[in-house]
């Protein structure tokens, strides 16, 4: 028998921002793009519970976010903070947050930068289990200040689902017999991997919750869905195998940034191209791996069609200026009829490099690289 843990900081940046700053503290704070009085561009990253409270939230333009603040300004309710963020500061309070936590488990994986998977399975029962995460709640806020929210469960996916349940500082023990009662009542959308569109897909069927889904057999979801169906199937019974383990590891380092206009201006997106290169590789060794084998990068163009491009070296990269090189390459034929035969200004675009190595792992060589791949990606925003 399995006992899992799943632990998700709540409001994560927006609670680092106000633990620097207690003044801050119940505040609505907005951490993402600049609002610019409303004319800003790109998205919320997070905000506080009481930002929440207007109807912001992650993902949302950072316009909307901007009218929802005026709005609640003009009803005489606080102002809202919009903050930039820090993402070296988030990045070091989340290191020091799972080195106290992996210290705690017979098994740890951080899945994000706020949310690990403990595996605690050789202790007694569920209630030592609870009384060891009760602790580590307590430790994190003692030691960094912030709250989190746990579930507990027999597997990942309920202790994922048990940890979002109740938010904030929560704390969520579903044991094995109380799985489909726990499950039957929630939105599908609780499912990790259920997204707004195949929500909308199954609800347009008459399927909204968990139990509604379990009345689907397997042949049906996997008509509609692929062969994520079968997965689908197992999930809405509560059942998952997939074990807590660092080898899933986070296996990319990435950037994005929207432009203040959209633009096909060769030079200067080829310039913050290659500075997102150089922070990318950066941050990769920040992070401990010494190269890379995949370069990727996208390009979101103003009508929002989003394409990804990779290459894949044969052997580990090892210098910025190898990804340099490499996102350069990628990038050119997005200027012409290659990749852009309509001359469509670009909007957004990112810098990713995947296949990370450590020094342990296989000998590297610096050059070497294979044909691009295209990796097919082409869709509108899903939110
Ligand atoms: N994040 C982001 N963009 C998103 C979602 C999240 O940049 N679309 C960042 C900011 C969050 C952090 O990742 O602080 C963790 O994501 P969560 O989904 O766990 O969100 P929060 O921790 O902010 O809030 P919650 O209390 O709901 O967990
Ligand atoms: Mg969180």
């Amino acid at each position: 028998m399995r006992i899992i843990a799943h632990l998700d900081m709540d409001a994560f940046y927006a609670a680092v921002e106000e633990q620097r700053d207690p003044s801050l503290r119940g505040r609505p704070v907005v951490i993402g793009a600049d609002p610019k009085d409303g004319k800003g561009r790109g998205v919320v990253a997070t905000c506080s519970y009481a930002a929440r409270k207007y109807g912001i939230r992650s993902a949302m333009p950072i316009t909307r976010a901007w009218r929802l603040a005026e709005a609640a300004r003009r009803r005489g309710e606080p102002a809202t903070l919009f903050l930039r963020g820090d993402h070296a500061l988030y990045r070091q309070v989340s290191a020091r947050i799972m080195a106290l936590v992996a210290l705690q488990a017979d098994a740890f994986e951080e899945a994000s930068i706020d949310e690990a998977y403990l595996d605690l399975s050789s202790l007694p029962d569920f209630e030592a289990a609870e009384a060891s995460i009760r602790a580590m709640k307590a430790l994190i806020r003692e030691r960094e200040g912030l709250t989190c929210s746990a579930g507990i469960g027999p597997n990942k996916l309920i202790a994922k689902i048990a940890s979002d349940f109740r938010k904030p500082d929560g704390l969520t023990v579903i044991t094995h017999d109380h799985v489909q009662a726990f499950l039957d009542p929630l939105s599908i959308r609780v499912i990790p991997g259920i997204g707004p569109k195949t929500a909308a897909f199954l609800r347009a069927r008459g399927i909204a919750t968990v139990a509604d889904l379990r009345l689907v057999d397997s042949t049906q979801l996997v008509e509609w869905l692929g062969k994520w169906g079968h997965d689908l199937h197992a999930r809405a019974r509560g059942i998952s195998e997939s074990p807590v383990s660092n080898d899933w590891e986070r296996k990319s380092v990435g950037e994005q940034e929207t432009f203040e206009q959209d633009t096909l201006d060769r030079t200067f997106v080829l310039e913050r191209a290659r500075v997102m290169a150089s922070h990318v590789f950066e941050r990769m060794r920040a992070d401990g791996f010494h190269g890379f084998r995949t370069a990727t990068i996208t390009v979101r163009f103003e009508n929002f069609v989003t394409l990804s491009r990779s290459l894949t070296a044969r052997s580990v990269v090892l210098t910025p200026d190898a990804l340099i090189e490499r996102v350069e390459q990628l990038f050119a034929p997005f200027f012409d009829e290659r990749e852009n035969p309509r001359g469509r200004r670009i909007r957004l675009i990112g810098v990713r490099v995947e296949k990370l190595a450590r020094a342990s792992d296989a000998p590297a060589i610096t050059s070497s690289a294979s044909a691009p791949r295209a990796d097919g990606e082409s869709s509108p925003p899903t939110s």
